[in-house]
């Protein structure tokens, strides 16, 4: 029984995580690979995929609410804790999965999941092949000073957790060609994004260039993969960064453990 590796798909709240795991399913379906998906989302009405493993089995959000009378908010924390503790679980069942990538679409919100404690049991222990694809909002991601903020989301997984990390700007059918290309050359170009910054006038182009100096040092310039689920773009671009990062771009099946 064995994966090629396990993806993590994190990101703001609403920025396309689920839909996203659903569209690169459907793409590995399509082009004869086979993608298991994860649901660790304990708060989702509903997901749009079909769901191998589903967290909502062990618990719900509704009921964490219930059961220690707390508003969706305390309970999200509780949610986090408790998803810890069914790490032996998923394990289990994760062993007895063959197929190509596992897909793990994370909870809702993501800044909880990432800084909880809880994170680093999962994306150490579950898989030793795994990475992150970091969703960066559109919205949020088109301007200078908030895609730095973006960056710092981006650069605060990087430093927990030190397995590959795959940046891709969602639903990018929300804003124009011109915007897809500049956030991408932001991205894979930080002086660009600083001359971009200094245009910005206040405090707030001051400050994101102050912390813009720290991003540099994390030497977080990379390729910002553009996509859309609801179009199908990126999806041949996230398969070929995450394939050539855990199997050296070659085919998968020369490189699955027979075991
Ligand atoms: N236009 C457009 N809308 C999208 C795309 N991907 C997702 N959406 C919409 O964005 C909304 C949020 O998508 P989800 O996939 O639920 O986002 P999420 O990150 O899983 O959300 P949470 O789990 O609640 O944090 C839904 O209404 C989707 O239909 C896309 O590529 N383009
Ligand atoms: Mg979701």
């Amino acid at each position: 029984m064995a994966h090629t590796a396990l993806l993590y798909f994190v990101g703001p709240a609403g920025a396309g995580k689920s839909t996203l795991v659903a569209s690169f399913q459907d793409w590995m379906t399509a082009n004869g690979y086979e993608a298991v998906t994860v649901n660790l989302d304990p708060g989702a009405e509903s997901v749009p995929y079909e769901v191998g493993i589903d967290v909502r089995e062990r618990f719900t959000l509704a009921e964490v609410m219930d059961e220690y009378s707390l508003g969706p908010n305390g309970a999200q924390v509780v949610c986090s804790d408790l998803l810890a503790l069914e790490i032996d679980w998923l394990g289990n069942q994760i062993k007895d999965i063959d197929c190509d990538y596992i897909l793990v679409d994370a909870p809702g919100q993501t800044e909880l999941f990432l800084y909880r404690e809880a994170s680093n049991i999962f994306i150490r222990g579950l898989s030793p092949s795994t990475g992150l694809v970091m969703l960066f909002d559109p919205l949020l991601s088109s301007t200078p000073s908030g895609f730095v903020t973006q960056l710092l989301l981006a650069s605060a997984a990087h430093l927990r957790f030190p397995v590959p990390l795959f940046p891709v700007l969602s639903k990018c059918d929300l804003i124009e060609q011109e915007k897809v290309d500049s956030v991408v050359e932001w991205a894979s170009n930080l002086d660009i994004l600083e001359m971009s910054l200094d245009m910005s006038a206040g405090m707030e182009g001051v400050l994101s260039s102050e912390m813009l100096k720290v991003l540099r040092t994390l030497t977080l310039e990379s390729h910002l993969i553009p996509s859309s689920s609801k179009e199908g773009q990126g999806m041949e671009d996230l398969y070929s960064l995450v394939q050539a990062s855990f199997a050296g771009g070659e085919d998968i099946e020369a490189h699955r453990d027979p075991s």
